[in-house]
């Protein structure tokens, strides 16, 4: 069976049992639709053939999004549209939270997330937020629309080791750079790590921008976050996707 990637935008093919397809596909179909109430039990009954809830996760909730999010991009679907789908998927997303956050007694690190200033867009940040929970680390998110003077008040009040920044439209990413900035006008861009993600963001603007690691997707950002905290790091940009690349294919 094939499906829109929803990192690269590009067709891809996805293999399983024939129960399992068909049970992502349903999956998809009802996001597309927006049919919210019917999501939580498609997502039980996929979880029932055996599917690990990453894979219900990427291949069935996201790909259903990714199909109206291409025909936004075609202006053959409108807002009000993509809205009722990310519901559809929020649906979803709730009923796997509990699978994807185990419990973990040891804080792997503090991470302060949000989506930067002028943003809105908050579905993949939170998917990355609850990728970094499942890894054991202390989640503080800030939400959408979030200034840097925001995200220093939460890592002074929190302690963090790590900012997370994402953006999904190409005109807010820049304001990757301006937290940055504000940190290091403040005294502060020593004293945590950046992670820098989100659709329109490639490895090579999240160095440029002076970011410490980047990272295309959720499975990525724990692979970026646990190396960026650990004692070892020499301070050279990681691009998260080549470490977690035998994770996230
Ligand atoms: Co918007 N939108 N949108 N939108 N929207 C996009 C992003 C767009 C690509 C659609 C298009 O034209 N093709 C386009 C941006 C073009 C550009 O600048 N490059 C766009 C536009 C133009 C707009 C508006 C300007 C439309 C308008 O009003 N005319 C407007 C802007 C509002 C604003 O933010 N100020 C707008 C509004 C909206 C809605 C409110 C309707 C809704 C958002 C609802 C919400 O988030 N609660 C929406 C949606 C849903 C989309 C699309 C369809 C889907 C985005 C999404 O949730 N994807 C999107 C088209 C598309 O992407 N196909 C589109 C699923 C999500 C799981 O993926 O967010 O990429 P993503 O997250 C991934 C990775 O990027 C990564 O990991 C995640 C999980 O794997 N990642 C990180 C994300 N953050 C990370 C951080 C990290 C690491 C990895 O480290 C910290």
């Amino acid at each position: 069976m094939e499906i829109i990637d929803p990192v690269t935008g590009k067709r891809k093919a996805i293999t399983g049992t024939p129960e399992q397809l068909a049970a992502l596909k349903h999956l998809a179909d009802l996001v597309e639709t927006g049919k919210n109430q019917e999501v939580p039990a498609a997502v039980d009954a996929a979880l029932k053939t055996g599917m690990p809830p990453y894979d219900v996760l990427i291949n069935g909730l996201q790909a259903g999004l990714a199909v109206v999010g291409e025909r936004f991009k075609r202006q053959a679907a409108f807002i009000p549209e993509v809205l009722i789908s990310a519901r559809a998927m929020k649906a979803g997303v709730d009923v796997l939270k509990p699978l994807l956050v185990k419990a973990n007694n040891k804080p792997t690190g503090v991470c302060v997330l949000g989506t930067v200033q002028g943003d809105l867009h908050d579905i993949g940040q939170n998917l990355v937020g609850i990728m970094l929970e499942s890894a054991g680390f202390v989640v503080h998110n800030c939400g959408v629309n979030v200034r840097p003077e925001a995200f220093l008040a939460k890592v002074k009040e929190v302690n963090a080791d790590l900012v997370g920044m994402s953006a999904l439209l190409a005109t807010t990413m820049m304001n990757h750079k301006t937290t940055i900035q504000y940190f290091a006008d403040n005294g502060y861009r020593d004293k945590v790590r950046f992670m820098s993600g989100g659709a329109p963001v490639s490895p090579e603007f999240a160095q440029e921008i002076g970011a410490d690691g980047y990272a295309s997707n959720a499975l990525a950002a724990i692979e970026l976050a646990k190396k960026l905290t650990q004692s070892g790091w020499n301070g050279n940009f990681i691009n998260g996707d080549e470490v977690g690349a035998h994770m996230a294919a």
